[in-house]
């Protein structure tokens, strides 16, 4: 910005508004301070600064709609049916409050306003900040009698607060345009991820309705209106049907409580689905906790404690008999937990991490008062609860068990290589190559035209895998995976010792069909659960087996892809011969090796993060139990399911 801005307006407001406009300043220089990034992720922070005003007003219980537009050029509009952002002269800087807010770092929440303030955002800066970084700013206030409106442009007041006309509703809204000087990357809003977020917060505020209304191209409008009376049990209730999965026991479970002087409160809903993942959402403050903290202990900590005294109480657990583990009273646990307090403290810069100590106790109090109870009037619930983590407990001893065998067969018979196993000759993990080949068959012809010096190959099993279903988690013992457990030699999750791998590159190779693709997205999977560095690493690669082979006279000619085999086609004219490969079994070892695994002339992918994240989600849906999910989620994702051939 010009410091001349400055100057001039020294003059013009005096000693107080220096420090507003240095403040702003500041906020323009470092953006990424306030804002977390000027990139997509900062753009959309801006929209949920404004929009968090509005939830604290509904929070205060005078707001119940708030409408935020998306308007032909990348205009954001948030508008909201409470009191009216005051517009008195607000005594200590002698300007109206409403400029305050706009102008003045920080400012945000500190006038009127009873009970606590609940401070939104992810760095809770609000719409000075917002003012700040974005072109420019109208705000207009309805209070019942006059409508007021006033504009800003880079933070500077473009104009006084002015009275415009008059209207009897009450009311806020706020219009502004990113700066582009400041979010060079992109000024575009994603719709799903405003919507994403909105329904969130729509979750987290019960009966507040949040509406989202795109109106960028006038032809096409969309718009979604979210209010959930359920609060956070609606909020597990949508995890459920979005992810497909099929709950244990119908109720939600559902505790709320608040602290002796009302200054905390906290919220929790769960319920047991019939996978083995756990999920726990919180928040504190409408904010999302990703690193989870006190709220999130304070929950684990009295669940696993409720549900052992319940199970000794009842004789569930007798005696003699280990207590469940937190993990076993987790194990296909969906919950959400959120805690609204007036101070919250938050670790690390990302605020990612809730650090109030009391928030702990106030958690472990309600839960340990709440559900005992709950599983005491509800039996049925509680039975299926139980048998889930006793289920869980079994499962995780036989694998405990499995994983010492494991471990002392390893130690004593050396290496103790999987039987099918080819291995090479290099010991170099510079060049070492191993290939995980789908079928025995296959694994015969990649034995055959590999070179031996330094690829290794690992046939797995041949038709699989429904029975499968999701449980990956219990990898020790498992006789699919465990082969490739011990041909990699650096083992898994907490136990993952990447200096020991014994690979350099590990090649999933599998037909294009089908079954191919399950195989696929089941290793990688794998990989993304229990062997994520390796993936971060750039380990893990997938085989492109050519589609078809089209012969002219005793020349051979391959396709990776229908364009391919249709160029070829029309180079060669007519009178050639057309295969198309429906599994590697079908090429000879020459053949695979020329076309699939000689690094000179082979084409491989490169599996990053984010392949293998979306190969764990398609994971869970695919192989859950229910067809229409699964039906959507492939019409949904078709793009991507093609080119995972799934
Ligand atoms: C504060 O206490 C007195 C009555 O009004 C309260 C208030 O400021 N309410 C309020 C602010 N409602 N809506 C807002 C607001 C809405 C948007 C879209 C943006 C901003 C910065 C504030």
């Amino acid at each position: 910005m010009d410091p001349n801005d400055i100057s001039q307006t020294t003059e013009k407001y005096g000693a107080d508004e220096i420090q507003v406009l240095e403040g702003l300043e500041a906020v323009r220089k470092r953006p990424g301070m306030y804002i977390g990034s000027t990139g997509p992720r900062g753009l959309h922070h801006l929209v949920y600064e404004i929009v968090d005003n509005s939830i604290d007003e509904a929070l205060a219980g005078y707001c119940s709609k708030i409408e935020v537009h998306i308007l032909p050029g990348e205009i954001i509009r948030v508008i909201d049916n409470g009191r009216g952002i005051p517009v008195g002269i607000q005594p200590k800087l002698g300007i109206p409050a409403v400029t305050v807010v706009f102008t003045v770092l920080h400012a945000g929440g500190k006038f009127g306003g009873g009970g606590y303030k609940v401070a939104g955002g992810l760095h809770g800066v609000g719409a000075s900040v917002v003012n700040a970084l974005s072109e420019w700013t109208e705000v207009e206030v309805c209070d019942g009698k006059d409508v007021y409106r006033q504009r800003f442009e880079r933070g500077n007041q473009a104009t006084e607060l002015e009275k415009i006309g008059q209207g009897e509703t009450t009311g806020t809204t706020v219009t502004f345009k990113a700066d582009p000087e400041i979010f060079t990357e992109t000024d575009v809003y994603d719709y799903e991820v405003l919507s994403t977020r909105l329904r969130e917060q729509a979750f987290l505020n019960a009966g507040v309705h949040i509406e989202l209304i795109d109106e960028r191209d006038p032809e096409n409008v969309s718009s979604e209106d979210f209010c959930y009376e359920g609060g956070v049990s609606s909020f597990v209730e949508y995890i459920h049907k979005k992810r497909a999965l099929d709950v244990i026991h119908p109720d939600i479970i559902h505790f709320q409580a608040k602290n002796d002087d009302d200054t905390a409160s906290a919220e929790i809903a769960m319920q047991y689905n019939e996978s083995y993942n756990e999920l726990i959402l919180s928040f504190a403050n409408n904010i999302h906790t990703n690193d989870g903290g006190t709220h999130e202990e304070g929950f684990k900590r009295s669940l696993t404690r409720v549900m052992n005294d319940y199970a000794r109480k009842f004789n569930i657990i007798k005696e003699g008999e280990k207590n469940l583990s937190g993990e076993d009273v987790r194990e296909g646990l969906t919950a959400v937990i959120s805690v609204k307090l007036k101070d919250a403290q938050f670790e690390s810069q990302t605020k990612a991490k809730l650090g109030n100590t009391e928030i702990r106790t106030l958690v472990d109090k309600l839960v340990s008062e709440k559900l005992e109870q709950y599983l005491e009037e509800n039996p049925a619930t509680a039975k299926a609860i139980f048998e889930k983590a006793l289920m869980a407990a079994r499962a995780r001893d036989a694998a405990r068990k499995a994983r010492d065998l494991a471990r002392r067969k390893t130690a004593m018979e050396g290496a103790g290589l999987p039987g099918k196993l080819a291995d090479c000759q290099s010991k170099n993990v510079e060049e070492t190559e191993i290939y995980i080949v789908e079928g025995d068959s296959a694994g015969g012809s990649a034995k055959g035209g590999r070179d031996r010096r330094f690829q290794a190959i690992l046939p797995l099993w041949g038709k699989m895998l429904n029975v499968e279903k999701a449980r990956l988690d219990r990898v020790y013992g498992n006789d699919k995976l465990m082969p490739v457990i011990t041909a990699l030699g650096c083992g898994i999750g907490d136990d993952l010792d990447l200096s020991k791998l014994r690979y350099g590159k590990i090649i999933i190779m599998a037909d294009a069909d089908v079954d191919g693709s399950h195989i696929r997205t089941l290793m990688l999977t794998f990989f993304f659960r229990f062997m994520r560095p390796l993936i971060e690493e750039g380990h893990i690669y997938i085989a492109q087996p050519p589609l078809y082979r089209i012969t002219k006279g005793k020349v051979h000619h391959y396709a990776y892809t229908d364009q391919e085999r249709d160029q070829i086609m029309s180079e060669l004219g007519g009178k050639y011969e057309i295969q198309r490969y429906k599994g590697l079994g079908e090429m000879d070892a020459e053949q695979l090796w020329e076309t699939t695994m000689d690094p000179a002339t082979r084409i491989m992918l490169r599996v990053d993060m984010e392949d293998a994240a979306a190969a764990d989600e398609v994971f869970t849906i695919l192989m859950g139990d229910k067809v229409e999910p699964r039906r959507e989620f492939i019409e949904k994702n078709a793009k991507y399911v093609q080119n995972l051939d799934v």
